[in-house]
């Protein structure tokens, strides 16, 4: 049953375990349950071999997603979670890093030392490109998570899965399927099938995904109090762009999470064909998140603020004292990302919304 190829490189990976003297582990900034659910997996595998394994969570904790945050808090005393800072100190000559979820060197908070592990190994589902970080690597974009990867390597190689990993790694599928929408083949349903086995519960892992509600009044208030409408073109079906921060606090710092739901929630509204929302990630950066369609393609909006994505989803990292300015900046680079006989405004009119308390 092995699709993809997975028995050839498990071999690689038993390989590089075997001759480590311990085991970093991480995924990427801003973890998701993939990441994370991938990571627990991985350190299961380091730690059945006899390795001892660290997670490497570098990420200030009010950024970290509420969900991620609970699957955290819960296995503190079953696994290892440290900060980079703290995994330095356990560094060794022989320390294998194994990188999952992510494949780019500026995704991980090891960026700045790959060079010094002797041995890295990358699992991940994502496309691998001249950034991609070098080491042993298993990249196939077909699988449908880090997850179903490193439950496959755990099921073949018969390593135990206890329930509460079983769950966190029906988590990650379930993320990154979008329930079993999309990327998903025989193998996903069959190592989800596996995972109930090992006594994974449904109900457990929907209410992983159950929103905060005061996540929910943030990221509505930040879209209520924060968003002016700009209009690109007077023709019958006119271009408006939604423009997000807090006016109020334009210092205030979110997580990336917010910035994308609030993102993704002005797109759904009615006449807005894109949707922009600033704000800082810590004291000098400013993050944005961009949603777009067929009428505006973000990604070239992005890409032109050294950012990147797609058309529909992209995103901009920024460094930045002024979002004000950098706002400005945005609502003129906008046509940038338009079909070529909408660019009539010089300076796009505002629609102001009501403010709410
Ligand atoms: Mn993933």
């Amino acid at each position: 049953m092995d699709a993809f190829g997975i028995d050839h490189f498990k071999k690689t990976l038993l390989s590089e375990i075997q001759k480590s003297s311990n085991i970093f582990i991480t995924g990427h900034l801003s973890p998701d349950f993939d990441s994370i659910g991938s990571c627990m997996g991985l350190y299961t595998i380091g730690k059945y071999y006899g390795k001892k394994c660290y997670i490497v969570v570098d990420d200030d904790p009010i950024t970290i997603e509420p969900g991620v945050k609970t699957i955290l808090d819960a296995n503190h005393d079953q696994y290892n979670f440290v900060t980079k800072k703290e995994a330095i100190a356990f560094q060794r000559e022989n320390t294998l890093l194994m990188v999952t979820d992510v494949n780019k060197k500026d995704m991980i908070c090891f960026q700045d030392m790959l060079e010094e592990f002797s041995s890295i190994v990358v699992i991940d589902h994502h496309l691998g490109d001249e950034h991609s970080i070098p080491g042993k690597s298993f990249i196939h974009q077909q699988v449908s998570s880090a997850s179903e990867i490193i439950s496959y390597l755990l099921f073949s190689s018969k390593i135990p899965v206890d329930a509460s990993l079983a769950n966190y790694l029906l988590a990650g599928i379930n993320l990154d399927t979008k329930r079993y929408k999309q990327n998903t083949t025989s193998q996903t349903h069959d190592i989800s099938k596996q995972l109930m086995d090992c006594g994974a519960d449904i109900d457990y892992v929907n209410h992983l995904f159950l929103e905060e509600f005061e996540s929910f009044c943030r990221v509505s208030h930040l879209m209520i109090n924060g968003t002016i409408i700009k209009k690109y073109s007077e023709s019958m079906a006119p271009i408006q762009v939604s423009f997000t921060l807090n006016r109020e606090q334009p210092k205030s710092i979110y997580g990336k999470e917010d910035y994308a739901k609030a993102a993704d929630r002005m797109l759904k509204f009615n006449g807005i064909d894109a949707s922009f929302v600033l704000g800082y990630i810590d004291e000098k950066n400013i993050h944005i998140s961009a949603r777009g369609g067929k009428k505006v393609n973000v990604g070239k909006i992005m890409e032109s603020m050294n950012g990147g994505g797609n058309y529909q989803c992209a995103a901009a990292k920024v460094k930045s004292s002024d979002i004000f300015l950098l706002e400005q900046e945005l609502i003129e680079k906008v046509p940038l990302g338009l079909p070529k006989e909408e660019h009539i405004y010089e300076e796009p009119p505002t629609i102001k919304m009501k403010k709410i308390h």
